[in-house]
């Protein structure tokens, strides 16, 4: 006895639609985020660079201390991370802030990878 392999035709489940083929998953893509770093030099006093942490990354004396001491003896360290936008502010705000005192404080940004 002779029976027709199953085709496409026979199928009651396929109508055709390629969506499951050509759906793509929403994008939900976070926006980076940027490390501010705060740089070593000889020249710029401990108390202003604490000064700069308290007031520019609401850290309290004691957090703002030992960040401060981090660079000293490191030479670099991440002061906080923050979107694109505000990352650069705080990077001005504390370059204009110690430039306006004549210290060589140097600070900077980085995509967080
Ligand atoms: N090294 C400086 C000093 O001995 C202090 C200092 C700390 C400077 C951190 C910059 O980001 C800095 N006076």
């Amino acid at each position: 006895m002779h029976r027709d392999a199953p085709m496409m035709s026979d199928r009651s489940e396929d109508d055709g639609d390629t969506s499951i083929l050509t759906a793509t998953k929403p994008k939900t893509k976070r926006p980076p985020l940027y490390k501010v770093l705060l740089l070593n030099d000889d020249f710029t006093p401990m108390e202003f660079v604490v000064h700069v942490l308290e007031r520019f990354f609401g850290l309290n004396h004691a957090q703002a201390f030992e960040i401060m001491l981090t660079v000293h003896k490191k030479g670099v360290a991440v002061v906080g991370v923050f979107s694109h936008e505000i990352a650069e502010t705080k990077v001005a705000q504390v370059m204009d802030f110690a430039r306006r005192h004549q210290h060589p404080l140097q600070c900077t940004m980085e995509k967080e990878e």
